[in-house]
């Protein structure tokens, strides 16, 4: 059973901004980021050239403005775009992405003050208060995820358990005897520490979990369904990267209809990936984030290759930062079979649709006979688990229709037994693509 949804707090009035005061807001910093990143960047000194912050009119002009991607930090690694002195650097933190090459990211004095309060905002909004406790099962490390939480739990006025990740049992302990409040990890975790929590015999009510704060990887919200029933407590999810701050650009409230945005802080984009149009509220399209006050590392119309759409409908908890719905995927994520484009989470949701299925599952791509195949491995709940091929075949067609129903092709679909396949202590990786890359 989940637990009750917490009553609405907000911990900044720049949260509930009317929109023109966000506007002018919004346009002011941009016109100083632009000015500030041409001065101090290569890169940007060179994609500048030509415009100046006060030709900036309205938030509309922001389109003149050229894009910062993955590669563009590549070329500049290691700290190119490092924008202050050298020895104003106050944290540096990193990540790997899913290409294996490094990117750092400097952080300021001042970004970790903003960061962590970010962080807080999110918290506080999903129902986080004073002297609750809070058990942060993400690495602590080059990953902005520890990190980030543990500062951002403290600014709430929260005490943290720096759990990191890994060691189930020992995260169990301190579940069982320190009881805390909170639980802060990846939603595969969560799945991960609620299976280990029932192998051991314990109730969700022998803990004292009210709130989860999950993110840093895609997730459904059948999947938030089982992680509540599980554990028993109200999960939130939260979204940010490494190149704009870490977590903390956006998170939901307790209306749970959307993360909203610190727009503050962000300048965020909507685009038709492929030719980069804006796309209306509601509507699909890749997230582009221009962060406004970022000192050390500023970046400008960062593409994040992050799927999801944004509404600007009111939202009765009072914020009235735009918010932006689930990330459906990340556009390199995206499976291409038989010429038909589906993301892991559409396989997810149709999975978890499906009482007898338990949410561990791996989609395996393959070219045999130069014909896509994709298999979707996955476990069935232990009490379902049958020797009676007839169950088996019957639950296997059910998961097969729903898949085909959901993403519009046909995959087959392996049920296998429980505690196959791998858990995950960070993000999980739900794809193996066999198939021979293009040069
Ligand atoms: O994952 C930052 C983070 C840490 C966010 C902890 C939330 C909680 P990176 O390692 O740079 O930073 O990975 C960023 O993760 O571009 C998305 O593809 C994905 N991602 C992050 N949050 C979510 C989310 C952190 N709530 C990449 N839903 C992003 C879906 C997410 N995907």
């Amino acid at each position: 059973m989940a637990a009750a949804k917490p009553d609405n707090r907000i911990l900044d009035v720049e949260e509930t901004y009317p929109r023109d005061r966000m506007t002018a807001l919004q346009l002011d910093r941009l016109r100083r980021i632009v000015d500030y990143a041409k001065s101090r960047v290569p890169f940007f000194k060179k994609g500048l050239a030509g415009i100046s912050g006060n030709d900036l009119k309205t938030l509309d002009d922001v389109r003149r403005l050229p894009f910062t991607t993955k590669a563009d930090l590549h070329k500049s690694y290691p700290l190119g775009f490092l924008a202050t002195p050298r020895n104003e650097i106050a944290r540096i933190h990193g990540s790997s992405g899913t290409t294996g090459k490094m990117t750092f990211v400097p952080y300021s004095k001042n970004d970790l003050r903003n960061w962590t309060r970010l962080v807080a905002r999110f918290l506080v909004a999903g129902g986080l208060r004073p002297g609750h406790l809070v058990q942060i099962s993400f690495g602590y490390g080059l990953f902005t995820g520890g990190f980030g939480l543990h500062y951002g739990v403290e600014e709430a006025g929260a005490a943290v358990v720096p759990a990191a990740s890994g060691n189930s049992e020992r995260q169990l302990a301190i579940l069982r005897d320190l009881q805390p409040d909170g639980l802060v990890c990846t939603p595969s975790y969560a799945l991960a520490l609620g299976e280990a929590i029932r192998a051991k015999g314990i109730r969700p009510e022998d803990l004292n979990l009210k709130f989860g704060f999950f993110g840093a990887e895609p997730w459904t919200e059948e999947m938030r369904g089982r992680i509540e029933d599980d554990i028993g407590l109200f999960a939130t999810d939260n979204y940010g990267l490494s190149e704009v701050i870490g977590p903390g650009a956006s998170g939901e409230c307790v209306e749970r209809t959307g993360m909203h945005f610190s727009e503050d802080h962000f300048l965020v984009e909507c685009l038709d990936p492929d030719t980069l149009e804006a796309v209306p509220d509601g509507e699909k399209g890749e997230l582009v984030i221009t962060t406004l006050t970022k000192e050390a590392m500023p970046v400008i119309r960062y593409r994040t290759r992050d799927i999801a759409s944004l509404s600007h409908a009111p939202c009765p908890c009072g914020r009235t930062g735009v918010k932006m719905s689930r990330v459906s995927g990340r556009s390199d994520d995206m499976l291409i079979i038989r010429g038909v484009n589906v993301y892991p989470t559409q396989i997810e949701e149709a999975l978890l649709r499906i009482r007898e299925v338990a949410p561990h599952y791996l989609i395996e791509v393959s070219r045999p006979d130069s014909m896509d195949e994709a298999i979707v491995k996955v476990e069935i709940v232990p009490e379902f688990f049958s020797a009676s091929m007839r169950d088996m075949v019957t639950i296997q067609e059910r998961i097969e229709g729903a898949i085909s129903s959901v993403t519009g092709i046909r995959m087959g679909v392996e049920l296998i037994a429980p505690q196959t396949l791998e858990r995950f202590q960070g993000k999980a990786k739900r794809v193996l693509d066999k198939r021979p890359k293009p040069e």
